[in-house]
């Protein structure tokens, strides 16, 4: 295993990150790296909703098992992170955001929260809230069900869930605003969730996508133009809530997300010469593609609530780290789930000719695929052959290694604060980024 440092930009500032790097059988391309400088639903009787809201607003910081109201509130306590990220993988409305859970279990204190059952009524709240955003922002019908059609409750509401529990965890962990989610944060998490959809819906038109969710793809329904201007539609509103912040440093962290995602969607079209090269691009393409909007839009939140620099770094840092993480297993799942758990094509990213993790740290083994990588598996047999030797070599473990470290990380950060159910949350989520297959 070897241990670098990662340089990465953000935000305009240099930041310093530690990349522990996995190095399974893979020193030379470790060696290279040290040159950069870079839900059975719960039954809904089983918490009464008057407990609920008595122990989350009068002891919503409190992860204290010591009332009656801490006891009732037993099913936010889940089995296991892992069992919490199976069973949210399973098809979900908004209304059945909960942790399958067998019943009511005693309440311990190192227990995993399941963040769903902890943010049941924010997430409810943030979705109706971006409906209404879009819908009354235009009185062109299709417009409205055009830019409102994923906004169904079917994603996994990652970006919004994070935003809320770093929100939450750091409003107790200051002791500030008696725990409770200020409408600002409440807003950046609809903000980040619409940037997230409104990118979806682009990278849909321009990868001419059929599937999304399980569901036909926006531009498999509609014309690609006015699907285009419907993804314009949702960042412009999403815009306007950025402007009603008034807030000028908020401001400019949010904007640096649209720089990034724009400019890391544009990284994916290009590759680089060498593996170095490519390592490196891959990891600057994988921040400014996702990990930007969970780094920055976790920092905008935190500021709200009027933390200081330290505090706005832990955000920072926290979301990068979950954000690098997930697209890692994100490009490892395009291997290993069907095209049934994904909702869309699995395979993907090969037959659209990039070249993931997976791909990068098989070609130490396989040097083979470098030219494949270099004509990004357009000849016919290209992206099956790339897949089979991802699969002959250590690709895929040391992709998931790569995330752990990435995740390791994030929990280290989560568990810098003060504890809380939101902070405990936060530790959740990072395995359940892990631990997804979808
Ligand atoms: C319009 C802001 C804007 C950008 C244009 C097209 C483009 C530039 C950027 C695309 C960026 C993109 C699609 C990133 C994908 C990141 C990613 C891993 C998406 C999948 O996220 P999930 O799995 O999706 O959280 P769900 O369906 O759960 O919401």
């Amino acid at each position: 295993m070897c241990v670098r440092l990662l340089q990465n930009g953000a935000g305009g500032q240099a930041i310093i990150a530690v990349l522990t790097m996995a190095c399974l059988g893979s020193a030379r391309l470790c060696a290279r790296l040290g040159h950069i400088s870079a839900r059975r639903k719960t039954p809904a009787a089983v918490v009464d909703p008057l407990v609920r809201a008595a122990f989350f607003k009068t002891q919503a910081c409190s992860s204290s098992s010591n009332s009656s109201a801490s006891a009732t509130a037993a099913p936010l306590v889940a089995p296991s992170a892992s069992s919490i990220a199976q069973s949210y993988t399973a098809k979900r409305a908004l209304g059945t955001m909960h942790t399958q859970h067998p019943g009511s279990l005693p309440r311990e204190d190192h227990a995993p929260v399941d963040p769903y059952r902890l943010l049941e009524d924010d997430l409810k709240e943030i979705y109706a809230g971006m409906r209404q955003e879009l819908t009354i922002n235009t009185n062109q019908k299709l417009l409205q069900t055009i830019s409102t059609y994923y906004f169904d409750g079917q994603g996994k509401a990652f970006r919004p869930m994070l935003a809320i529990l770093m929100a939450r965890a750091v409003n107790c962990h200051l002791d500030v605003h008696n725990g409770k989610l200020l409408p600002s944060q409440r807003s950046v998490a609809m903000i980040a969730e619409m940037i997230h959809t409104a990118s979806l819906v682009h990278d849909d038109v321009i990868d001419q996508a059929d599937m999304r969710r399980g569901k036909p793809s926006a531009p498999a329904l509609w014309d690609h133009k006015k699907v285009t201007i419907a993804g314009d539609f949702i960042l412009s509103v999403a815009s306007q809530m950025i402007a009603r912040l008034r807030n000028p440093d908020v401001t400019q962290v949010l904007s640096m997300v649209l720089t990034d995602l724009v400019q890391g969607e544009f990284m994916q079209l290009g590759s680089k010469e060498t593996e170095n090269e490519r390592f490196a691009h891959y990891l600057t393409k994988t921040y400014r593609k996702t990990a930007s909007l969970t780094a920055n839009s976790l920092k905008a939140v935190v500021m709200l609530g009027g933390a200081d620099e330290s505090i706005a770094d832990v955000a920072f840092q926290y979301g990068r780290n979950v954000g690098l993480a997930f697209q890692l297993v994100d490009d490892l799942i395009d291997f290993i789930s069907s095209t049934e758990t994904l909702g869309k094509p699995a395979m993907n990213d090969l037959k659209a000719g990039l070249a993931t993790a997976p791909v990068l740290f098989a070609c130490e083994k396989y040097p083979e695929l470098n030219p494949m990588i270099m004509r990004r598996f357009e000849e016919p047999g290209d992206p099956e052959r790339a897949f089979e030797l991802v699969h002959k070599s250590n690709g895929l473990e040391q992709t998931r290694f790569l995330a752990r470290k990435y995740n390791m990380e994030a929990t280290r950060l989560a568990n810098s604060l003060a504890e809380s159910p939101f902070q405990k949350a936060l530790v959740t989520a990072a395995d359940m980024i892990i631990n997804r297959m979808k």
